[in-house]
């Protein structure tokens, strides 16, 4: 086992990342930029180095000064979190010609799920579903309204770069989808440097469920099964439980089947998580994530399986220590993503100093969190300060819970979606296990919380 490790990230991820590592009896070394010095995730860690000024592109993306981090404070491996380096190949071979082991998947790995279009045939090739229509890029727009009018309107137009929701637009008749096809290539081209876009049949309120997976490097590969992240906004996920509502385990198993199929295909080590839709009792492929998710929490509340450590385990060259008949779901867990944001003002960033922090507590209330009182909210970084995830022996019951600690979790001086919180588990929707789309993304009731 490694004996330092540098966590080459910033917030509640560095934080949580790093209390594992302790957990294992393993050393961390925070990076930081410079106005960051004596934030949460420096402080926890056993040595830290400056990168740069604020401005990820100065600090936390420096993938050289991050290299140079780890081999000046005798680290052997880096763990990237989530965001930032996290699903960058390029970084992860640089780690390895300099002798540092990178805590996720194989370069290769990234790549092959990097192409959402590459990504699409390989699983075609594996007997992975994927959402129907084509397997190739639109070249051109009398091509666009040929494999469009084979699939059937609505189209879903979608770049092939891009992942989370940039990139993606509906055309719901052919008068739409000159314009679709120039939004979703536009945006592919300006957040991912590629414009190529393709056609899938457009799915009406389908629900976001994922498939945690783990494979170690002897070639095991196990499913935790999944987790419901319907309840977005412009695709940002505000909330997410496991297991997912409405699902039986009988789609359960089928889809647990279906990812750890999909991970095989592309000879996948490390903790990732398999995409899709689900619509009715049909799930899809939609793309995989090749690192640890911000929702890996409420995972580990019904698993009971660290998942941070199965990623330092696994990049350790250790089996899995359990096999698929060995996991056993228990419960029900859900976790609130805590924003400094406005949700009245149409989920408007809110910086500012807390000035006052007071996290709740309890059995089955966990805080992932990297802020405390006085620290500043810095416009070059996310604002997600911190989450909270509850479990308990069903939805219901967890629900409860969250309500309580939502109530009793007290954060001064910034705006956050605390009451959005609130509000959104008060509703019948959520009671219901629905999507709730309409509620979120424009709806009166947000004025008020
Ligand atoms: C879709 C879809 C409907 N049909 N694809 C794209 C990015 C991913 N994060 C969600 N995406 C969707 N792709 C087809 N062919 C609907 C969505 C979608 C969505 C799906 C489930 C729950 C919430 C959603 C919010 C926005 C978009």
């Amino acid at each position: 086992m490694f004996t330092r490790v540098l966590v080459a990230n910033r917030g509640e991820i560095a934080v949580r990342v790093t209390r594992t590592l302790h957990r294992m009896g393993v050393e961390a070394v925070a990076v930081h930029s410079e106005p960051e010095r004596d934030a949460v995730h420096v402080r926890t860690a056993d040595a830290a180095v400056c990168l740069g000024p604020g401005p990820v592109g100065d600090s936390y993306l420096r993938a050289d000064r991050i290299i140079e981090a780890a081999k000046e404070t005798g680290a052997q491996a880096v763990h990237p979190g989530y965001g930032l380096l996290s699903e960058n190949p390029d970084f992860a071979e640089a780690c390895a010609r300099a002798g540092l082991v990178f805590i996720g998947p194989s370069a290769e790995a990234m790549r092959a799920m990097g192409s959402k279009i590459e990504a699409r045939n390989r699983m075609m090739t594996a007997g992975v579903p994927v959402v129907p229509g084509s397997l190739e890029p639109v070249r051109d727009l009398g091509h666009a309204f040929a494999t469009a009018g084979e699939i059937g309107y609505p189209v879903a137009v979608k770049a092939s770069g891009a992942g989370g929701g940039k990139g993606f637009r509906v055309a719901a008749t052919p008068d739409d989808l000159k314009a679709a096809i120039a939004g979703a290539s536009g945006e592919g081209a300006r957040f991912f440097g590629d414009p190529t876009v393709y056609l899938e049949r457009y799915l009406d309120d389908p629900r976001h469920v994922e498939v945690q997976i783990l494979g170690d490097v002897h070639g095991n590969v196990v499913h935790l099964s999944e987790r419901d992240c319907s309840i977005q906004r412009r695709h940002q996920k505000l909330v997410e439980e496991s297991p997912a509502v409405h699902v039986s385990a009988r789609i359960r198993a089928r889809i647990g089947e279906i990812a750890v199929a999909a991970a095989r295909a592309v000879g996948y080590h490390s903790a990732g998580t398999v995409e899709g839709l689900l619509d009715g009792e049909d799930f899809y492929f939609l793309e995989m994530n090749t690192r640890i998710q911000v929702e890996h929490p409420v995972t580990e509340l019904v698993t009971g399986i660290d998942l941070v450590e199965q990623q330092v385990r696994i990049a350790a060259g250790e089996p899995l220590s359990f096999t698929q008949d060995d996991v056993r779901l228990d419960g029900h867990a859900i976790e609130c993503r805590i924003n400094a944001e406005n949700a009245a003002k149409r989920f408007l960033p809110a910086p500012g100093t807390i000035t006052a922090y007071q996290e709740p507590e309890g059995e089955h209330v966990r805080v992932d969190s990297g802020v405390e009182k006085g620290t500043a909210l810095l416009p070059f970084y996310d604002p997600m300060i911190a989450k909270l995830i509850v479990w308990g022996p069903d939805r219901a019951a967890a629900t409860a819970r969250m309500r309580q600690a939502l109530d009793d979790f007290r954060i001064d001086g910034i705006a956050t979606l605390l009451p959005f919180h609130r509000a959104l588990l008060a509703t019948g929707q959520w009671e219901r296990g629905e999507t709730c789309k309409d509620l979120i993304e424009d709806r009166h009731w947000l004025n008020d919380v």
